[in-house]
């Protein structure tokens, strides 16, 4: 914990299929947040890679259809720093199923951009474990990555 009180942790955030579209928008909530993005990437995950990523759900009734989506057009991963990031990220999320997520009060980005409880506009590591094997999914670690690309946002 810094001086404040506050924990500086890194989460993986995943912009699934359905929302891709709306990255714009999803930037703007994460910079309103006061998270910072210190790692993107679009990809198109195969049906072994969505299922690797998804491997706790394996059994669940949803795994088919939960794979199916997560492979019917690209995501964007990211890294996103900031106080408390992983709690901070799912905060912004909302609820799992879109449907509920529209009952609340705020206005989470499933609430926005999500369509149900399957199709729901993006992915939030669940604890600092998760987002520490969600990250080296994304963005496997090498020797020699060069320099935090945090220091590039004090000259932003
Ligand atoms: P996520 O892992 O994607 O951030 O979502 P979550 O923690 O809120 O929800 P989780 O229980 O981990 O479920 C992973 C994803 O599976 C799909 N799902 N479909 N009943 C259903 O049809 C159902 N339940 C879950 C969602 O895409 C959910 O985000
Ligand atoms: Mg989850």
């Amino acid at each position: 914990a810094n001086k404040l009180g506050s924990k500086k942790e890194r989460t993986l955030a995943m912009i699934k299929p359905d929302a891709v579209c709306k990255l714009g928008d999803i930037l703007q909530m994460i910079c309103d947040a006061n998270l910072i993005v210190t790692k993107a990437k679009m990809t198109k995950l195969t049906w072994r890679e969505a299922a690797d990523f998804y491997t706790e759900h394996q059994t669940k009734s949803f795994f088919n259809n939960l794979v199916q989506f997560m492979t019917s057009g690209p995501v964007v991963a990211m890294e996103l720093l900031g106080d408390e990031a992983v709690s901070v990220w799912r905060r912004i999320l909302g609820p799992t199923d879109s449907s509920t997520a529209r009952k609340e009060a705020s206005l989470s980005l499933r609430a926005q951009f999500g369509t149900d409880g399957t199709r729901n506009a993006g992915h939030g590591s669940d604890s600092l474990a998760s987002a520490a094997r969600e990250l080296e999914f994304f963005f496997p670690s090498t020797a020699g990555q060069g320099p935090a690309n945090t220091a590039s946002y004090s000259d932003c």
